[in-house]
């Protein structure tokens, strides 16, 4: 049997009582590694560099195996930029590639700069018009159920490659779900944590890392998936939220 443990720790008291999102996290594990891995995401939300956690969330839901669907790992190309601003015009060209409009992508941008505070989740926005869809506001559309198929393999794969840091760990997971989604053009992200400042634009076609796409110190960061426009909302929120996706790269 497999379990998803998740993980969401706010400051200010609960996220739907206004506290302010802290740090979450996402694993899909057997059943022998449930309470080390509840352990690690508690010291990890009590310990994290955006703030000090009162209210911490740990959830463990048995998983079936025949509802896990598997996604492939997206190939990974990295871009080294000279500064946040050159990034920044390097994810809005790598937008424009994969169908998203200026419009759309500037209006993606827009949206994370604007942000007062870190949401739990993401936005989406129709890649046309570059709206809003998700009326979720603050909260956003959390991704869930999701981890890697061969956690040992993965990490070794990802060490060759000198990414053995959670954060691209966690991402290039998520980012090959959300990849894998319909409807689903491109997504748009770099942490909220204030000492990483990488970021990426990702697609079917690749998670294309961009070495910094924010100021070093700023707690500001987000994630915006853009949508084929006519995308079923509903089913769409289904899969992310709740469908269980394991993630397989190839050696
Ligand atoms: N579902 C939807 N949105 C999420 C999720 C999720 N499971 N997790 C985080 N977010 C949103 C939320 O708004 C966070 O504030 C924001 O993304 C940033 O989350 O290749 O670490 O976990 O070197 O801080 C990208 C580059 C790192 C990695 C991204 O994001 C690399 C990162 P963080
Ligand atoms: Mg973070």
């Amino acid at each position: 049997m497999l379990y998803s443990v998740r993980m969401r720790a706010a400051q200010g008291g609960a996220h739907e009582a206004g506290g302010r999102h802290i740090s979450g996290a996402e694993r899909i594990t057997g059943g022998e590694d449930i309470a080390k891995t509840a352990a690690a995401m508690l010291e990890r939300a009590l310990t994290h560099s955006r703030g000090q956690a009162d209210f911490i969330n740990i959830q463990v839901e048995a998983v079936a195996a025949q509802q896990v669907h598997y996604v492939p790992l997206l190939p990974i190309h990295t871009f080294a930029v000279d500064g946040y601003e050159a990034g920044r015009q390097q994810a809005l060209s790598l937008l424009a590639e994969c169908g998203v409009s200026q419009e759309a992508a500037r209006a993606g941008m827009a949206s994370l700069l604007a942000l007062p505070d870190s949401m739990r989740g993401a936005m989406l926005l129709c890649a046309e018009t570059g709206r809003r869809l998700d009326g979720q506001g603050m909260r956003g559309v959390r991704v869930s159920r999701m981890d890697s198929a061969d956690p040992v393999g993965y990490h070794g794969f990802l060490t060759d490659l000198g990414l053995a840091g959670e954060h691209a760990r966690e991402a290039m997971v998520l980012a090959a779900k959300v990849a894998a989604a319909p409807g689903v053009l491109a997504e748009l992200c770099w942490s909220d944590d204030p000492d990483y400042t990488a970021g990426y634009v990702a697609f079917r076609q690749g998670y294309m890392r961009i070495s910094q796409l924010k100021p070093t110190g700023s707690p500001q960061g987000g994630r915006v998936f853009f949508l084929q426009p006519g995308t079923p909302l509903a089913e769409l929120e289904e899969y992310l939220t709740s469908c269980p996706v394991l993630v397989r790269h190839s050696e």
